[in-house]
């Protein structure tokens, strides 16, 4: 039997076929008639089969105790758990449990939705999410310039005549806030038509390669090229006037935009002055342009005012909700109305360690550790780690895994015993995507061409594996509290079950799911490019284009420009998306796993020269956090200045998986060079600073 499903391993959502025999999945591939993915599927897409079969998978919930992990029940674990989470929260109060919830949380509905009742129930403020390791700025900007976090802008590529992307890799990553396969396909089309692609990027990417023109730009310099481009924007009158009627602060940004300066910000970029003048003039008389920015942006020192600066040129030059330009689908309303709701249910606090505010309800990562080793009123004694593994992904790794090991009490519920949960009492077994129900809820607030989709359950799950919201909901149950708060709904949630919910939840942000009730994905209309404009859920309705905190940012930037463009410091480590790996959680599977070293230091033939290193010695590589030893490549695709490690490596640690922990091709944590603490975060959104990071290099 075949069944149309999707993959839900990154945004693009592509379309699968499964072939389903004696409850068995035989095969994955590609689905030719998916509205949206027609036919493309990467390597990881397929490859989930191997996962689901993967012998190092989580089959039974597992306790560590001194003697090491020991399967047990279900029924054993929860009332162990439930137990102890109660006596934490009588002893400590709510704040001293803490939850995260890693990157994959966004293409389960159930696991959203759960986690947010799961966290709502417990009443603490210590909830950290991996959107503050790849994009919090992000929700920063859109919620004080939109009027709601998940209002994120998408460029509309298959009509724009201009698409300037800083900081992505499309080819390789297909993005990131755009549920948008097919990427190069889309890129190519525009410069066939007549358009023009520009990659801002410290690196020539596989992206580079394949399609439109390259700007090398130093790392972590963005944020001096776009505010030079607004200033251009205004002293050349380029502004689009129909759009300042629809914007306020217009005055308050330009006069943000006079402190960068062109010859300055060339200095500091590495960006030819005439290159940024160039740019400007294009992208504002275009008849369409798109400015979009991704992780290479948002891991920098000044994402949240870089992000705004993006959404600022597109604003001014008329682009916003313009057809080509960056368009808002219809549907990221209903969910920002959604998230409105669930944000009422958590405590409004901010952060105990640095003082941050809770943003799209999460406190920063990077403070995590501190949040568990500083006594006090609110100390962190117990963690659940939902779907992520913070030990490798988020700064400062190995201060948080000894931070770890001090918690009273510590869950992971995940496919696998990862580097994280190798620090937990209970490592608990989670369904894979081809045990579950779904449809994409986040992604409809960023589905250039919408769509809905009720995929069942495949299979039923292997082992023991469970849901995360029955795993949530049994937790709940044994510790005495209730889901989202509510009194009953425990029961409720139980009774209905996720088959009949989905389709109740997916009426809440608009997706008629029962036309997908065949199991075929269903196109949907959007509403016209303009609706948006006229429907802005700011308090006025008006695009802010000068939020007060995030201006408070301009003067930090401006004096960082004249240090940078007076001295840029000598090199910079960035990372580098794999094809076959998805950030720490793709290294299990042999078939993903090509010969040799992938975990390489990428340096330019200039650099290595000048310190005296040859292509393929081992070298030290160092930050002011920590030393790594990795072997080093001699790359051409880096800009001089610059040098490239991939993050997601260092497996080992007590980690179940014993494919990617096999010696010599471990890789090296990077992000043990990455600093954590309040000191090291970006001010304004608490997002981890892992681009631009000052390294030496030398030889081992
Ligand atoms: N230096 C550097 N660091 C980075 C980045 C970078 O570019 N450079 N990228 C950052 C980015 S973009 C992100 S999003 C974060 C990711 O940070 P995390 O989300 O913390 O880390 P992942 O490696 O994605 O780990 C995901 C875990 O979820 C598990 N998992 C997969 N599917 C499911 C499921 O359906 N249910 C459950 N329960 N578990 C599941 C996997 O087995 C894996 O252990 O890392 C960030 N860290
Ligand atoms: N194969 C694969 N696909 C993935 C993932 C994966 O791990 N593997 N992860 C998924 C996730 S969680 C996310 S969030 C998305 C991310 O999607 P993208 O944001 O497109 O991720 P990257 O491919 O890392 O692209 C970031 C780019 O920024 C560049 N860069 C680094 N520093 C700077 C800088 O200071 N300025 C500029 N302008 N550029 C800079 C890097 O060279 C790199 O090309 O990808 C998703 N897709
Ligand atoms: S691009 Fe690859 S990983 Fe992402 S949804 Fe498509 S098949 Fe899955
Ligand atoms: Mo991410």
């Amino acid at each position: 039997m075949q069944v149309r499903t999707y993959c839900r391993i990154c945004e693009a959502t592509c379309g699968l076929i499964a072939e389903v025999e004696d409850g068995e999945v035989r095969k994955l591939t590609p689905d030719p008639e998916h509205p949206v993915s027609r036919g493309y599927a990467c390597v990881k897409g397929p490859a989930m089969l191997e996962v689901h079969r993967d012998p190092d998978r989580l089959g039974r919930p597992e306790k560590r105790d001194t003697h090491g992990w020991s399967p047990v029940s279900w029924d054993s674990a929860t009332r162990d758990i439930g137990t102890r989470l109660r006596a934490i929260l009588d002893r400590h109060g709510p704040d001293s449990v803490a939850v995260y919830i890693g990157n994959p949380t966004a293409f389960s509905w159930a696991l959203s939705l759960f986690g947010t009742g799961f966290l709502a129930a417990l009443r603490t403020r210590n909830f950290f999410n991996a959107s503050t390791l790849d994009c919090q700025n992000k929700f920063v900007v859109a919620e004080r310039m939109f009027g709601g976090y998940v209002i994120q802008p998408i460029p509309d590529l298959d009509r724009t005549h201009f698409f300037l992307c800083l900081g992505s890799n499309p080819v390789v990553s297909q993005m990131s806030f755009v549920a948008m396969p097919r990427a190069l396909e889309r890129l190519r089309a525009i410069v066939a038509r007549g358009g023009r692609v520009v990659n801002v990027n410290p690196r020539r990417t596989e992206t580079a390669h394949a399609v439109g023109e390259q700007v090398f730009i130093r790392p972590d310099t963005d944020v001096f090229m776009l505010m030079a481009m607004l200033r251009i924007l205004f002293d050349e009158d380029l502004v689009d006037r129909a759009a300042l009627g629809r914007c306020d602060g217009v005055i308050e940004l330009r006069q943000a935009a006079m402190r960068f300066p062109l010859a300055e910000a060339a200095a500091a970029t590495g960006v030819p002055a005439e290159t940024i003048v160039e740019l400007t003039r294009s992208f504002a008389r275009a008849p369409s342009a798109t400015a979009y920015c991704s992780t290479g942006v948002n891991m920098g020192s000044s994402g949240t005012l870089a992000f705004l600066a993006v959404q600022a040129l597109n604003a001014l030059a008329g682009n916003l909700d313009r057809e080509g330009g960056a368009r808002v689908p219809s549907r990221a309303l209903g969910l920002a109305r959604l998230a409105r709701w669930l944000d009422r249910l958590r405590p409004p606090k901010r952060s105990r360690i640095g003082g941050f505010p809770v943003v799209a309800t999460s406190l920063p990562t990077g403070v995590l550790a501190d949040e568990i080793l500083t006594p006090g009123e609110g100390q962190v004694k117990a963690l659940f780690v939902l779907a992520g593994n913070p030990v490798l992904s988020a700064p400062g790794g190995e201060r948080l895994r000894r931070a770890l090991g001090s918690l009273e009490l510590m869950v992971s519920i995940d496919l696998y015993r990862n580097e994280t949960g190798a620090m937990a009492h209970y490592a608990l077994p989670a369904t894979d995507w081809l045990e579950r129900n779904d449809f994409p809820l986040t992604q409809v607030g960023m589905q250039p061409e919408p769509y809905a989709h009720l995929t069942p359950a495949l299979v039923p799950p292997r082992a023991e594996r469970r849901n995360e919201a029955d795993i949530l909901l049994d937790i709940c149950d044994a510790a005495g509290l209730r889901m989202f708060r509510v009194p009953g709904a425990n029961t409720v949630l139980r009774r209905l079950g996720l088959d009949r919910l989905a389709p109740l939840v997916a009426k809440v942000v608009g997706v008629p799911i029962s036309a997908s009730r065949a199991g075929a994905p269903v196109r949907l209309d959007d509403a016209p490019a303009g609706e948006f404009l006229r429907n802005v859920p700011t308090t006025n309705g008006r695009i802010q284009l000068a939020p007060p905190d995030i201006m408070q940012d301009v003067e930090r930037q401006s004096a960082r420009l004249r240090h940078e463009a007076a001295a840029p410091p000598p090199l910079r480590l960035i990372g580098r998306r794999q094809r076959r790996s998805h950030n720490s959680w793709m290294h299990n599977l042999p078939k993903l796993r090509p010969q040799g070293d992938e975990c390489w230091l990428s340096v330019h033939p200039l650099d290595a020269g000048a310190r005296g290193l040859t292509d393929g010695v081992r070298v030290i590589l160092s930050s002011a956090n920590a030393k790594l030893e990795v072997p080093l490549k001699l790359d051409e695709d880096v800009m001089p200045g610059t040098v490239s490690l991939p993050h997601g490596w260092g497996h080992g640690g007590g980690a179940g998986w014993t494919v990617a922990a096999r010696s010599g091709e471990t890789g090296a944590n990077v992000n043990l060079l990455a600093a954590d603490g309040p000191a090291a975060l970006e001010p304004l959104s608490g997002m981890a600073r892992f681009n631009g990071i000052e390294v030496e290099i030398q030889a081992v």
